[in-house]
């Protein structure tokens, strides 16, 4: 990263971040990213039980995450493995009050440098909720592509067919987002039990392949992220100062109407006064 931090950084963090209150989330990001190491951070995000621990400890190798057939992880919890920091994150939708969305998305906009958005093909297409969040996320910046990819999980649940028409759907709903399609069942009882027909047919491969070549450019990727979110800062902060000259050119203007008005009373009153006193014959 070419970025640094300086001593007084957390300072001007919360000053800019004071002043540009819709920018929260994109100066904690720069920051985490100014402060975050050489590892890569690969997270896993999307509705609760589609399967994301799961799919985190296929890629790790080991049952890392707490897997369950009904909500299980409702805190950010991370997990160092291979020079690789990998984030599992609380299921969206669970909670009434939305406190674990706010965890998994806090998680998702200002630690992930690569974000797994994970979904279940047996719950068919995206739904709304999905949708409203992922493209929160993909507002964050506009090459989103570079860093995330839509994870269809648990495939050994349908047949082929379904498959694509689950694929095709998506495809639909977010055209620029590439799409992994697996079994993380399958690829870790290939690998558990030496066969390479479950691995094959896991379509982990190519998933890992892709989350491979993104690793290795993590430094570039991190840079031209970095460098996206302070230009929109930098606008954000121009777009700011040109709002407050506005407020302050449309006071000067008031504020000149208000003496103008003020010495024309000011006049009338005189005027009033003086001829009061000349009637009384005091002058
Ligand atoms: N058949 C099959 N089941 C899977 C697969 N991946 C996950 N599951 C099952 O799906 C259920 C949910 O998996 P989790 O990994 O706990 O899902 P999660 O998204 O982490 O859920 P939360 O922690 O609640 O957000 C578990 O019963 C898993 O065994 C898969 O590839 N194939
Ligand atoms: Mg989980």
């Amino acid at each position: 990263m070419t970025l640094k931090k300086n001593k007084d950084w957390s300072d001007d963090l919360a000053m800019l971040e004071a002043l540009l209150p819709s920018s929260k989330q994109n100066l904690r990001r720069i920051s985490a990213m100014m402060e975050g190491g050489e590892c890569p951070k690969i997270a896993a995000f999307g509705k609760y039980n589609h399967g994301k621990s799961t799919l985190l400890n296929a890629l790790v190798g080991k049952e890392v995450f707490k897997v369950a057939d009904k909500r299980e992880t409702t805190e950010v919890s991370e997990f160092n493995h291979d020079s690789v920091i990998w984030i599992d994150t609380p299921g969206l939708d669970a909670d009434v009050q939305g406190v674990d969305d706010k965890r998994a998305m806090t998680a998702a906009l200002e630690s992930a440098d690569i974000l797994c958005l994970v979904h279940n093909v047996k719950a068919g297409e995206l739904d709304r909720s999905e949708m409203q969040l992922y493209r929160k996320l993909m507002k964050q910046d506009r090459n989103y592509s570079g860093k995330m990819m839509l994870v269809l999980s648990q495939i050994d649940q349908v047949t082929p067919e379904n498959l694509e028409d689950v694929e095709n759907e998506i495809r639909r709903q977010l055209p620029d987002l590439q799409i992994f399609s697996v079994s993380s069942l399958r690829y870790t009882r290939g690998i558990q039990e030496g066969k390479d027909g479950f691995i094959k047919a896991s379509g982990m491969k190519e998933f890992l392949e892709f989350l491979e070549e993104l690793k290795n450019n993590i430094g570039d990727t991190r840079r031209r992220e970095g460098l996206r979110l302070v230009r929109k800062a930098r606008v954000e902060l121009k777009e700011m100062i040109n709002h407050r000259n506005a407020d302050l050119e449309s006071a000067v203007v008031n504020l000149e109407k208000h003496e103008k008005d003020f010495w024309s009373d000011f006049d009338v009153a005189r005027k009033k006064i003086m001829k009061r006193t000349e009637d009384l014959g005091l002058v």
